[in-house]
């Protein structure tokens, strides 16, 4: 990939295009960037490159001159798409990036002050592109995130263990959370499931973050995002979540892998004990990935209906709720009656565990319906 950017300061990219993966792209040959002066093109005796507004009005405008002279003295015989940088142009996005990363070469236009003289887009310019919707004091940063993000995408510039293919935009879905060592840092730990080496569990579960997350902040990427069956299931339930308008506060979800595991325990009926006992060791894989910090446990020497009367005779003051298919965690008043019944445990393992606030070890098991 060639890249040829035409500026009135050259040396504001030389330091980006110089060092880590830029500058090893371009050591190794993978990308060429060519930066033109558009100064040194000026026929204007006081090497002038801009010049007052026709029609008056605010700011200088960058002469036609220099830029279609030096665009036109370094392209002959060049193919590749001619950009002009600006707040006007179609917003740059993944799509558009992938496409130009297809093109043999780019010629990137940098403007400066209030902009360049129509005739020079006219004449050399095939297309605009905006970087975002503000306003910057010149394109060069606008051109820089343009090679930046077309680099990448020529075939070598990432090792291999720097893969394109996972991050935000590209799946069309945002990232996931990241983990690196240590595994605990400030009493937080690591999601349990990226620890032990499942690499199923771990793709789903980093599916089922990334969904979430574009749920929560960008869902009109969910128009456009190619789903499976299994997504749609999966923000089927998340949906849900929100829709049972729990009262209480929402808690971060990242809490809830902070519950130490020995708080964990659970009250299943008696006639139920042994179906739960072994769902909750499988439990991990279906139930999942959010089983990683709720190990499921029965409390010795009460029945379901004994912890489910207990709480109902002293509900605590406040609970946290957590819905493990959902993933969604709150702070709700103990004594609140939940939608659905208390039933405690069901075959399917869609349910809820309650912990009392106040430190009184039992959970239970609520089915919503
Ligand atoms: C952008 C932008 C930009 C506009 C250049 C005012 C100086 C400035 N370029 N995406 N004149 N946003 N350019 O703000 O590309």
């Amino acid at each position: 990939m060639k890249i040829k950017v035409f500026t009135l300061f050259p040396e504001m990219l030389r330091p980006m295009l110089s060092q880590s993966i830029l500058g090893r792209a371009i050591k190794n040959g993978l990308l060429e960037v060519e930066l033109y002066d558009i100064r040194a093109y000026t026929l204007d005796k006081h090497r002038r490159t801009d010049d007052y507004p026709f029609g008056g009005g605010a700011g200088m405008v960058m002469s036609a001159q220099p830029i279609v002279d030096a665009i036109e003295a370094n392209t002959r015989g060049f193919s590749g798409r001619r950009v002009y940088l600006s707040p006007r142009g179609r917003r740059l996005d993944q799509r558009i990036v992938e496409e130009l990363a297809q093109e043999e070469g780019l010629v990137l236009l940098c403007g400066h002050y209030e902009g360049v003289d129509q005739r020079a887009l006219d004449a050399v310019i095939d297309e605009e592109l905006s970087i975002g919707d503000y306003v910057l004091t010149g394109g060069e940063l606008g051109a820089l995130v343009v090679i930046d993000a077309v680099a990448r995408l020529v075939p070598g510039v990432l090792g291999s263990d720097e893969s394109p293919e996972d991050e935000s935009f590209t799946t069309g879905l945002l990232e996931y959370p990241q983990y690196t060592r240590p595994a605990e840092f400030r009493g937080r730990a690591v999601p349990e499931v990226l620890l032990n080496g499942n690499h199923d569990h771990i793709t789903a579960w980093r599916r089922e973050q990334s969904l979430r997350l574009t749920l929560e902040r960008r869902p009109e990427l969910l128009e456009t995002a190619p789903l499976t069956d299994a997504d749609r299931a999966m923000l089927k339930r998340l949906r849900r979540a929100e829709a049972l308008d729990i009262p209480g506060e929402r808690l971060e979800l990242r809490l809830a892998d902070q519950f130490p595991r020995q708080w964990i325990n659970a009250f299943v009926p008696e006639a139920s004990r042994k179906a739960a006992r072994k769902q909750c060791v499988s439990g991990r894989q279906h139930v999942g990935f959010l089983w990683q910090a709720f190990t499921l446990g029965l409390i010795d020497g009460l029945t379901g209906d004994e912890a489910e009367a207990a709480w109902r005779a002293q509900p605590p003051e406040e609970a946290l709720l957590f819905l493990p298919d959902e993933g969604l965690l709150y702070r709700v008043p103990g004594a609140l009656e939940l939608p659905g019944h208390v039933v405690l445990t069901d075959p399917d393992m869609t349910r809820t565990f309650l912990r009392a606030a106040d430190g009184r070890r039992f959970y239970a098991a609520v089915y919503l319906s």
